[in-house]
């Protein structure tokens, strides 16, 4: 019986281990670690009259709060989508009080149907 315990527990913690290395392998595999430097803006209102900058910052913030997109703009123009990292949230709601502002993003690029969209890792 105590054999058949251990031989249990030694074969859900396998279990454990391989889903959550699965995991993680998932996460890495999915996108690519890339920094961006850029402005954030609302997707709102840069989507429909190219708001953005100092003029906009106080509408931008209250869109930001409301809900809305936030969105990065490079010195190019490349837009990338702003979405949070669920292991490391902290960044990304950082963002959320820097309407407007140039910041050096770091995090997950994932691409898809030609949409980039960028998971904060780290804001600087
Ligand atoms: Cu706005």
């Amino acid at each position: 019986m105590r054999k058949f315990v251990t031989t249990s527990l030694t074969l859900l913690t396998m279990v454990f281990v391989v889903s959550v290395y699965a995991h993680e392998q998932h996460h890495s595999k999915s996108g690519k670690t890339m920094t961006v430097q850029g402005e954030v803006l609302d997707s709102a209102c840069y989507f429909t009259h190219e708001a953005r900058g100092a003029e906009h910052e106080d509408c931008a913030k209250k869109c930001i709060q409301k809900g809305i997109p936030m969105a990065l703009i490079d010195s190019t123009g490349a837009l990338y989508l702003l979405n949070e990292d669920h292991e490391t949230p902290g960044p990304y709601n950082q963002l959320k009080n820097m309407a407007a502002k140039n910041v050096t993003v770091t995090g997950n690029l994932i691409e898809k149907q030609g949409m980039k969209v960028l998971f904060v890792q780290s804001v600087k």
